[in-house]
């Protein structure tokens, strides 16, 4: 399974605009939303890999990049439109990085949080799990 940017729809609006997320556009159940703010200047996220968990980022507020390892390949993704997630499969090493000022990253969740779920040693990813949780 590849990563891929999912966009919701958007109800514009003289008073502003509203995006839904409804299940049915999220390529899995969900089981958990969390969000990440209050971010600051310079900071750095992520920096693991999910053995089974997916989920889609959203740039709620603000933009961020997210750069996406495969165990062969890096991918830059910025995101930046409110209304376009980015779908992350089990098994890509992620980082979050170059947040702007007053970013929100939205996280939608395939499972509960689970540290067990997590790979956060780079070498471990490469060495031993590359190609495992695919
Ligand atoms: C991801 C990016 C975008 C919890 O207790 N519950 C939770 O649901 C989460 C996500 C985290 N935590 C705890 C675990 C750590 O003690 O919060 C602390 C920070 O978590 P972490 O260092 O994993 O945060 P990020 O921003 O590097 O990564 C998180 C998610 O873990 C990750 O899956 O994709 O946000």
């Amino acid at each position: 399974m590849k990563f891929k940017i999912i966009e919701v729809p958007k109800i514009e609006d003289p008073r502003g605009n509203l995006s839904v997320i409804e299940k049915d556009v999220i390529p899995f159940p969900i089981k958990r939303v969390y969000f990440i703010y209050d971010i600051p200047t310079g900071a750095e996220r992520g920096g693991h890999t999910h053995k089974h968990q997916k989920s889609v980022l959203f740039a709620v507020n603000g933009s961020f990049d997210v750069i996406l390892n495969d165990g062969d390949q890096s991918y830059l993704i910025s995101l930046n439109t409110p209304n376009k997630g980015l779908f992350i499969p089990n098994g890509y090493w992620r980082e979050l990085k170059n947040f702007s000022s007053g970013a929100v990253c939205l996280v939608i969740s395939s499972d509960e949080y689970d540290e067990n779920d997590y790979i956060r040693d780079y070498d471990v990813f490469i060495s031993e799990l590359k190609n495992k949780y695919p």
